[in-house]
């Protein structure tokens, strides 16, 4: 055997062949692998095809990542000899015939069998001079609280102490849909005008009428990103009214979950086009029926594990969206509740429509069902069950105190949400193996966040979000990456309307409309101090579970404070450092006044923010007048 290495790789004309010499490469194997020489020969065409060929060089056969490689080769100094590229650089299909042949033969002289001829870490390289760009991966889970990391402490061993974490980190709209697409296009409710989590003021019509070629995922793609979703998208995606699989714009790859399937662990539909099949669409199990194989959080992991292996032997950085449905309740199959109209995939559903299906608690997997979680404790701080609300609204003034029962069934819950997240822990720590075992943990950003909070009794309050009160607002928030300084901790106001303008900033992809997040790369690698923020509080439609509308409201909450009005005009505000836990309203104490109008001020500037103005440092915000 020879010492240095020769790669034979790409494409040549007819009868020709080529030898890429390469000592860098060399040096580039994997551990205990040993130099494989290769020969270069001339051969006539064999019957051998290309996906064969893709498989054992581990590539893409599209014109491309071929053509990049190459380039990416003679960029580096390789010498490659005797190439003919037919019909040029940019109508270069794939490796032609003779090319298979000389390494099928290859093979053959060396014995390798069906081993790979290029290594992954060979091939790693490669790839990585050819597209530098670093990969995302945003795993979403929904209605978790910052609590529950508590009982997954693998995700912030292997997320958040692995690069930041964000303490403070607020949704502008504590429900899942205006949430979701507040983070995905780093904007405000009223500016991607998703306000609610039904049409006319939300979901996913009004979603793709107003941001479909206008957020994350698809300024990514624009770029060159390979983007790809999993699991739960914009409530009303894939409803039952509007059957067909469609692919919403900016996904390259697509496995959504169709509503309102979306909040079944078992039974729920993915729809799944591929090129071999654009209408595909897959029921996994049954509701009712729990195996393993169908547990929905497990097989969201599954396919993620998947893109990673993939995209190992891409050309194009990716971006994975992947959206669990825990820890939020499971609704049982339509038949088994009532449907009110076709209210969430359409334009303007009928008036008085709406959803009233049973749920229970989400289902964990079967592998931790036995645990014993009855030490965990119903968190109880000083607002739960709050006996003195006549500082609050009517709404929440009016709700009945907590009963024992109450209270039992909220610790019960609470204990099933926890436990539905240990399968979502075991996907985090999947993830990151695989990113590792494949050669991209060293290219890829992981944020790991929520869409909402959870409210479990805080204000007597048991519909667990919407009303912007503290637990509802705050989301688990953190993100690992090249760069990013292990156990960074965050402390300020931080949104997850800042995660697109991150991700945007690090892949150096530009954004076509004014983004009202901040990018949080320079707070994280301490080249830039956090500005205080003031996040603007919108409400929408929504109703409680008795179909009661909620009481609309808006309002701003900065470092110290939160302030809000209703639609009836009445006002709550907290001084958040003298009571954290929002129990006295200070909206009509005369020392609070000034702070009062300074803060309505405040919610003035940035009702109808856009871009720049609502990324503004919040001004002095006087303190109250001592009495
Ligand atoms: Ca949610
Ligand atoms: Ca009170």
């Amino acid at each position: 055997m020879r010492a240095s290495r020769k790669i034979l790789i790409t494409t040549l004309a007819v009868g020709l062949s080529v030898t890429v010499l390469s000592p860098q490469l060399a040096s580039a194997r994997a551990p205990g692998e040993q130099p494989q020489p290769v020969a270069a020969t001339h051969l006539a065409p064999k019957s051998i095809t290309t996906s064969a060929l893709s498989r054992d060089l581990r590539i893409g056969v599209n014109g491309p990542a071929v053509t990049r490689i190459q380039q990416a080769l003679l960029s580096r100094g390789y010498q490659i000899k005797g190439m003919t590229i037919r019909g040029g650089p940019a109508r270069f299909g794939h490796l032609n015939a003779a090319t298979m042949a000389a390494i099928v033969k290859y093979k053959k002289d060396n014995g390798l069998g069906n081993a790979p001829v290029v290594t992954d870490a060979v091939y790693q390289s490669i790839l990585k001079a050819a597209d530098p760009r670093p990969n995302f991966i945003v795993i979403q889970t929904d209605d978790m609280i910052v609590d529950d990391l508590m009982a997954t402490p693998e995700i912030k061993k292997l997320i958040g102490d692995a690069g930041a974490t964000f303490t403070q980190a607020l949704t502008p709209f504590a429900l899942c849909c205006p949430s979701r697409a507040a983070m995905m296009t780093g904007c405000y409710p009223h500016n991607n005008r998703v306000q609610s989590n039904f049409p006319p003021s939300g979901g996913y019509v009004p979603w793709e009428k107003n941001n479909g070629t206008s957020f994350g995922a698809y300024w990514m793609q624009s770029a060159g990103y390979h983007t790809v979703h999993i699991g739960k998208y914009i409530n009303g995606y894939g409803m039952y009214n509007r059957p067909t699989v469609r692919v919403p714009s900016g996904w390259s790859e697509w496995h959504g979950s169709a509503d309102p399937s979306t909040y079944q662990m078992y039974g729920y539909r993915l729809n799944e086009p591929s090129r071999v099949n654009p209408f595909s669409s897959t029921v996994y199990g049954d509701f009712y029926t729990e195996e393993a194989q169908n547990y929905g959080t497990d097989v969201y992991t599954g396919k993620a594990l998947r893109v990673i292996d993939q995209q190992a032997r891409q050309r194009a950085p990716f971006l994975i969206q992947l959206a669990y449905l825990a820890p939020h309740v499971e609704t049982l199959p339509l038949t088994d509740g009532t449907w009110k109209d076709s209210w969430a995939d359409v334009d303007k559903p009928a008036a008085g429509s709406g959803i009233d299906i049973a749920s229970i608690p989400p289902r964990a997997a079967l592998r931790h069902q036995a645990m014993d979680l009855d030490g965990i404790a119903l968190p109880q701080d000083p607002s739960f069950n709050e006996a003195d609300r006549s500082d609050k609204q009517s709404f929440v003034r009016n709700l009945p105190a907590l009963t024992s029962d109450d209270i039992e069934e909220l610790r019960l819950d609470n204990i099933a949400r926890k436990r539905s997240l240990f399968a979502v822990t075991e996907g985090v720590g999947a993830i990151v193996a695989r990113l590792k075992a494949t050669g991209q943990l060293d290219n890829t950003y992981i944020v790991f966040t929520g869409d909402n909070g959870y409210i479990l009794g805080q204000h007597a309050i048991t519909y667990g979000k919407y009303f912007p009160y503290e637990p509802a607002l705050r989301i688990p928030m953190m993100m690992r990456g090249p760069g990013i300084p292990a156990h960074t901790v965050i402390g300020g106001i931080t949104s997850e309307m800042d995660i697109t303008p991150t991700i945007l900033e690090l892949a150096k992809v530009k954004a076509t409309r004014p983004i009202d997040g901040i990018s949080l790369l320079g707070v994280m690698t301490k080249k830039k101090a956090l500005p205080s923020r003031t996040i603007l509080l919108s409400s929408g439609p929504q109703q409680s579970a008795n179909g009661t509308p909620l009481p609309l409201f808006d309002g701003v909450r900065t470092a110290g404070y939160a302030w809000w009005v209703y639609e009836d005009g009445f006002e709550e505000m907290y001084d958040l450092s003298a009571d954290p836990y929002e129990l006295s309203s200070v909206a009509n104490d005369p020392a609070y006044l000034k702070t009062r109008l300074a803060l309505i001020a405040e919610w003035s500037r940035m009702k109808d923010c856009k871009g720049a103005v609502c990324q503004r440092p919040t001004p002095d915000i006087p303190d109250p007048v001592s009495s």
